[in-house]
């Protein structure tokens, strides 16, 4: 008979659906933790898997720091876009897992001049895209959206975007152009500080497996 698994023992980590949740799978399976569902085909938002200490949340990408902050979960995976943009605070980072890779970058309509004075500028990452013209000198007024940022500045919006660039298809879709890289960009795994002392023996090899397989798959050929 298998032991009682204790609230001490449990450990949540939290996920995204979609590229998150696609590219973490395999890296937890190495560390022996595979979800028992099938994760496309139900509704369900708490899954448990093949190791019983072991639970995981599928929640919004934007949401997965702030579970692991106040401790929802224990373990997120997010991308360091969303962590920055977040402001990390409550969180250890113990490992970039070198996955969904793609840059932060600004863009504008393909051709058009860049604004010499003030720029108007739309983005959801807001406290990112305010820091990176504060840097560059630059006046911004910064225009919150949640998506299509892509739109902005077709429709007069904007001058300019701040967005995620991995291919650059989106942007030429729509007759942008990408200018500046604010920052290259991959995922990360988060830990809630309380539980990385509480549960520190779990966690702990945990995070060690799962930086043995980050290196297994860097080792291999592309
Ligand atoms: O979609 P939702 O609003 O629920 O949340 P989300 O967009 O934050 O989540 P998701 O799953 O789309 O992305 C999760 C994380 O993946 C992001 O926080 C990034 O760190 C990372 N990532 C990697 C990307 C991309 N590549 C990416 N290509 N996130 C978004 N995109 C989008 C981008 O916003 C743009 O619309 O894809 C488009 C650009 O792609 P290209 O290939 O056309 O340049
Ligand atoms: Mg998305």
């Amino acid at each position: 008979m298998s032991e009682p698994v204790t609230e001490s023992q449990q450990i949540t980590i939290a996920l995204s659906k979609g590229r998150i949740l696609d590219e973490t799978l395999p890296l937890l399976a190495q560390a022996g933790i595979e979800p028992v569902d099938d994760l496309q085909r139900t509704r369900k938002l708490v899954f448990a898997t093949t190791d019983p200490r072991v639970r995981l949340l599928i929640i919004r990408a934007t949401d997965v720091p702030t579970y692991v902050q106040h401790g929802g979960a224990d373990l997120g995976v997010t991308g360091k876009d969303v962590l920055m943009e977040h402001g990390g605070e409550g969180l250890y980072e113990p490992l970039d897992l070198h996955i969904a890779r793609c840059r932060l970058m600004t863009a504008g309509v393909a051709g058009a001049p860049v604004p010499s004075g003030r720029v108007r500028v739309a983005t959801k990452f807001v406290r990112l895209a305010r820091e990176y013209y504060a840097s560059q000198g630059k006046q911004a007024d910064i225009i919150k959206l949640y998506g299509a940022m892509e739109l902005a500045p077709l429709l007069g919006l904007s001058d300019e975007i701040v967005d995620i660039v991995d291919t650059g298809n989106t942007l030429r879709a729509n007759g942008l152009e990408a200018r500046e890289t604010i920052c290259d960009i991959s995922s990360r795994l988060i830990v809630n500080r309380a539980s990385m002392k509480m549960k520190h023996q779990r966690i702990e090899p945990l995070v060690e497996e799962l930086r043995q397989a980050v290196a297994r798959g860097m080792g291999q050929p592309a």
